[in-house]
């Protein structure tokens, strides 16, 4: 049988289940990578596991989220990060070093390979023709102690790409071409498979820019074929070795094609306040609106090609009087290149504020826009306050755009506007600048039993839930709307990321920003049963953190009644133990209130039997979803992945 190239990869590492579409399987895990924010937690629940040393071919730990330290908290939690990872086996990428997806994609990952990353924007790495997947930390961890990792065997999109982008389109007006047609809940229980001619003119940093933003589709991931010019970028990393040639079968059927012509591509934007509300620059630029702030870079946009086009841009003009202009490259590796070859000082000329090569201000830690300000920014998400300034509007835009808008002060079309110029035409390094001196390599076996763990004060146990009650009585404390976010459910940026470690603490900011008196409403619940969240569709999208998860079960949440779910939100809270239930009729969703009593009178025989879940409401009795798998079930009635180990 034909297959698509997803298909081949996951089926070359299914351990557990059939590859039939919609049917539960376990993966063999090749690779995982951890980023700060969500490792210390994934890192405490691996020492939990009692393995000494990974099981993986290969892990790494990257320190680039929390990386503002205007306390001790970020600093600790690195220290002990740095520590665990030596002891363990785990490759460890020091601040500094670069965003844990531009630098694994330059360093680690290989193509044929899967990956598990405690950040949803694992799937970069299917830019070099991997199956990447965004986790949960405990998932990770638990690949790293050698177990499988389960998902829903899922449906492949085939997204056809033809022609060529035009000279300023970018790969970024791709995945927001791509974002338009299939909405922020598009690709959930989906692979997007790139093939077709087009695929050819995209160069490897240009297709991890699509599979990185893939994550904003809800996709379980996103893949490109692994071609010659996979061949070209490995080898230039001096990593010619892993190279593998992959693509589909001849004949490969799709369950749904979307099929692209590049060339007819023009500059979009993602509008406030989600990744999907697209409209092109031209018509942006025809209102006039002043810009106040752009940033540069992130996972999505860091790379070298990405940086030259800016630096060409902005070489010998001032960026404009009232626009703020920051830039972050993606990695150590990029931001030498930049300095080799002089584009840095164009950068530094035109009065860019160059910043680490960390996540920054994608996630908070920095640079918040004035109030009400206008920010273009060439990142993956612009969720309702997740700049931290409240009432911002940030755009998502591609590099290009950015820059020219730098410079005009306006929405500025980089296709027709005269501060772009030519476009010089970009030429891979035949050799990038590797120099792995900031990666620190683990303990050998024999040292690791000398390697201590160092735990900073910040770090707090993690919240353990009890297994599941024959029934539950708990008041309905906070019903949302659809598309909730990861953003809403636990806020990030400088203020709370560095709470990351220390549940208690971090749970006083769970839905601030839907509703501040949540966390209080929530606590005082708590020897009475505890409550339920009741959702829209597509709830939990977003973010890959398990805080949004752990938050909930400190607070004494025990289950979350939705539309639909977002795929990672939905495992985290499964993982720790809280009940996630779909309505059989969404029209239901309209007759619950918040503040009202809500009963599960069978849910322990209910879930065991593997029957629809009973509720009763002040309307009547509402039937909901029971689609837990066995292995689901089993970590329900245990409250927890943890709790069914033990
Ligand atoms: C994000 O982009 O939202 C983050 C911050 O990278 C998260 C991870 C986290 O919340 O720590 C993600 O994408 O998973
Ligand atoms: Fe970091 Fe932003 Fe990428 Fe998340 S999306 S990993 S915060 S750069």
């Amino acid at each position: 049988m034909s297959l698509t190239l997803a298909q081949k990869i996951l089926n070359n590492h299914i351990v557990e289940g059939e590859p039939v579409k919609g049917s539960s399987i376990a993966i063999k895990i090749d690779q995982t990578l951890t980023q700060d924010a969500t490792g210390t937690m994934a890192y405490l629940q691996f020492e939990t596991m009692g393995v000494s040393r990974v099981k993986t071919e290969r892990s790494v730990a990257y320190i680039d989220h929390n990386t503002l330290q205007s306390g001790f908290e970020n600093a600790d939690d690195h220290r002990y990060i740095g520590s665990v990872a030596k002891k363990h086996g785990i490759y460890f990428s020091r601040p500094g070093n670069g965003i844990c997806h531009q630098v694994h994609l330059e360093r680690f990952g290989k193509p044929g390979k899967t990956l598990i990353g405690s950040d949803s924007h694992t799937p970069t790495c299917g830019g070099i023709g991997m199956v990447a997947i965004g986790a949960g930390g405990l998932d990770v961890a638990v690949a790293m102690a050698g177990g499988a990792y389960h998902i829903t065997y899922p449906e492949i999109v085939g997204i056809k790409l033809t022609g060529k982008l035009r000279d300023w389109v970018s790969a970024k007006d791709v995945i927001l071409k791509v974002l338009q047609e299939l909405s922020v809940k598009g690709g959930v229980g989906r692979i997007m498979e790139y093939f077709g001619d087009g695929v050819k003119m995209l160069s490897v940093p240009e297709r991890a820019t699509i599979t990185n933003m893939g994550a904003e589709l809800g996709a379980t991931t996103s893949v490109f074929p692994s071609d010659e010019l996979t061949h070209q970028f490995l080898k230039a990393q001096g990593r010619e070795e892993d190279y593998i040639e992959l693509s589909a079968d001849e004949g490969a059927t799709y369950d749904k094609v979307l099929e692209i012509d590049l060339s007819k591509l023009e500059p979009l934007a993602a509008c406030p306040h989600s990744p999907d509300n697209i409209k092109s620059i031209r018509e942006l630029a025809s209102t006039g609106t002043a810009v106040n702030q752009v940033c540069i870079g992130s996972c999505t946009n860091g790379s070298l090609q990405d940086l030259l086009k800016v630096a060409h841009i902005l070489k010998g003009k001032t960026v404009h009087e009232y626009v703020d202009l920051s830039i972050a490259p993606g990695s150590k590796q990029v931001f030498n290149m930049l300095a080799e070859c002089g584009a840095l000082s164009d950068l530094i000329d035109a009065g860019a504020r160059i910043l680490e090569c960390t996540c920054g201000p994608c996630i908070g830690m920095g640079q918040s826009p004035i109030s009400a300000g206008v920010s273009l920014r060439t990142f993956n998400r612009n969720f309702l306050g997740r700049s931290g300034t409240k009432d911002a509007q940030v755009y998502l835009v591609s590099p290009e755009t950015a820059a020219a808008s730098a410079l005009t002060g306006i929405f500025t079309d980089p296709l027709t506007s005269d501060v772009t110029g030519a476009m010089p035409p970009y030429i891979m390094p035949e050799k990038f600048s590797v120099n792995d001196n900031m990666v620190t390599l683990p303990a050998s076996e024999d040292d690791a039993s000398k390697v201590e763990v160092l735990r900073g004060s910040n770090i707090k146990p993690f919240p353990s839930n009890s297994p599941l009650s024959d029934d539950i009585t708990a008041e309905l404390a906070l019903k949302t709307e659809d598309n909730i976010t990861t953003d809403h459910i636990m806020p990030a940026g400088a203020k709370i990321l560095p709470l990351r470690s220390n549940v208690p603490a971090i749970s006083e900011y769970c839905f601030v920003v839907v509703d501040e008196t949540f966390p209080s409403r929530a606590k005082a619940l708590k020897d009475k049963g505890g409550c339920i969240i009741v959702g829209g569709a597509n709830y939990g999208q977003g973010s890959s953190r398990e805080h949004a998860a752990l938050a909930p079960v400190y607070l004494g949440v025990k289950a979350v009644i939705v539309k639909s779910f977002a795929r990672i939100h939905r495992q985290n809270l499964v993982n720790n133990g809280i009940l996630p239930l779909t309505f059989v009729n969404e029209s239901d969703y309209d007759k619950l209130t918040q503040g009202e009593v809500l009963k599960l009178p069978n849910v322990k025989n209910e879930v065991q039997s593997g029957k629809n879940i009973t509720l009763e409401c002040a309307a009547g009795i509402i039937e909901l979803k029971n689609d837990l798998s066995e292995r689901d079930k089993d970590m329900i009635l245990a409250g927890g992945l943890l709790n069914m180990f033990k």
